[in-house]
């Protein structure tokens, strides 16, 4: 990506396709000028309209002219630097929705000299405006993507700079103490301690640990962006496809009572309590003649295999003695924390819990109450092992940030290793810089241009 910010960037910010209406977003120093260019609020006649005498943040009714016809009437709003979203002179023209007008006027724009905007380059020109930090540009992009509440609430919490504000604040910390530690080494002769080795273990001690507190939200950083992959797993005619369905409340998967139904996997995305589950249905466990149908098996335990959570079914409705063989099957193949059992079609079976299974989940998709404890369950597995999900907390959703406490954390414990045994404070001062770098790189205060391209290319295109 380039970087030149002396360009005037624009595209169209709205999703593609027709709807009320679109905009077209003009960011960089000759914004005002090009769209002046293009802009009349006279509809008889082509008269430019000087936005550079406009307010700042005030949106002006007119036309768009393209060859002396009108091309579309627009609402022109204006934010005038520093005050804008990339930190920029900004125009953002609302015209009618539609592929064709939209791009119609952005033609203009960029026949007027603009140079079309690559992607997530409002966002990066923000970043390099200090309008906002890296960590914050990035959950610029999380927001836009987010599928659940609370992925939308994290983004919120991350855009407002929960993170970048702690990181800041731990970095400051490190700061003083590598100030302290490296004026020490200019009076290496006269043996004063303005350090003292006893405070760094404690502070960085509290900082480690909090650190990792941090780290460990990441699991549910994980549990709130992409989702929980879900496989139902079990013997052909189980009932998998009808409690695929019945999660779904819609008729997704073939159901039928013969054995084989489903063929291949299939797969849909489901949200309870908060969690995004990516529910899987596939074809039913068992060594058959049939080459597709034994692809599709294979097929089955792969997905079983990735998945972070299976619901393994067992049909409740079939004579103790076949339960019981799919029950030992379980135990042998299956039996594992990311497993749940569920017996199904208990509305046949008359309710009967079998000794040996007493505390397994049992379903019927005719028994609403049934399906909910087994979503209760499904959330409460999901969720479990990560830190809840509270508001004002500080979760980690970006793997780059993980990966920086990660290298924060490891650099303290040699600092503090350093301490242990006796070393000089050269030592001590390497590893606080590295420490501080690693937090710096979550912000963006250090940083390279091949982080920032493989950030912001994963933006869409104007953002
Ligand atoms: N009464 C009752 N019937 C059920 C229930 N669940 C499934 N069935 C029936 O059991 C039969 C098999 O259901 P499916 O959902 O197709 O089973 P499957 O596990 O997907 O089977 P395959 O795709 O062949 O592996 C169908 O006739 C369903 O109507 C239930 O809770 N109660
Ligand atoms: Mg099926």
């Amino acid at each position: 990506m380039k970087n030149n910010l002396y360009d005037t960037i624009a595209a169209v910010s709205t999703p593609h396709g027709e709807g009320g209406i679109s905009v077209i977003r003009v960011s960089g120093m000759k914004a005002f000028e090009i769209v002046s260019g293009i802009f009349s609020k006279s509809k008889t006649d082509f008269k430019p309209f000087n936005f550079e005498d406009a307010e700042s943040h005030t949106i002006h009714f007119g036309y768009i002219f393209e060859n002396g016809k009108i091309a579309d009437e627009v609402l022109a709003s204006v934010f005038k630097n520093p005050n804008s979203y990339t930190g920029e002179d900004v125009i953002e023209l609302s015209s009618h929705g539609g592929t064709f007008v939209t791009q119609k006027i952005l033609i203009n724009v960029l026949s007027a000299g603009a140079r079309h905007a690559e992607p997530g380059e409002y966002t990066k020109r923000a970043f390099l405006n200090r309008r906002i930090d890296l960590s914050q540009a990035e959950a610029v992009a999380d927001l836009i993507k987010a599928k659940t509440e609370e992925a939308h609430r994290s983004s919120v919490n991350q855009l407002e700079g929960s993170l970048s504000d702690y990181v800041s604040k731990v970095r400051d910390e490190l700061i003083t103490t590598t100030a302290l530690v490296e004026l020490e080494l200019d009076f290496a002769d006269e043996d004063v301690e303005f350090a003292k080795k006893e405070e760094i273990k404690t502070q960085t001690d509290h900082i480690i640990s909090s650190l990792k507190e941090i780290i460990a939200s990441y699991i549910s950083g994980k549990v709130i962006r992409e989702g929980i992959n879900v496989v139902i797993a079990g013997k052909p005619n189980s009932g998998k496809s009808s409690l695929f369905n019945s999660l779904l409340k819609s008729e997704r998967a073939i159901v039928s009572e013969i054995s084989g139904t489903t063929r291949d996997y299939i797969e849909e995305n489901l949200i309870i309590g908060g969690v995004l589950f990516n529910l899987t249905d596939t074809a039913g466990l068992r060594t058959t003649e049939d080459i597709i149908e034994t692809e599709g098996i294979k097929r089955s335990y792969g997905k079983i295999e990735s998945a972070d959570l299976v619901l393994f079914l067992i049909d409740s409705s079939q004579d103790e003695h076949s339960v019981k063989k799919d029950f030992d099957y379980y135990i042998n193949n299956f039996n594992s924390p990311k497993t749940i059992l569920v017996f199904s079609k208990t509305d046949i079976s008359g309710q009967k819990k079998f000794s040996f299974a007493e505390d397994s989940i049992y379903t019927s998709i005719n028994d609403a109450a049934s399906i909910l404890n087994l979503k209760n369950e499904m959330v409460r597995i999901a969720t479990l092992g990560t830190i809840p999900v509270s508001s004002g907390a500080i979760i980690l959703t970006n793997l780059r940030h993980k990966i920086c406490l990660e290298k924060t954390v490891k650099a303290l414990l040699n600092v503090q290793e350093s301490i242990d045994n006796k070393m000089s404070g050269e030592f001590l001062s390497v590893d606080l810089r590295n420490a501080m770098n690693a937090l710096g790189e979550i912000t963006g205060e250090i940083t390279n241009d091949d982080i920032l391209n493989h950030i912001f290319a994963k933006f869409c295109i104007g953002k």
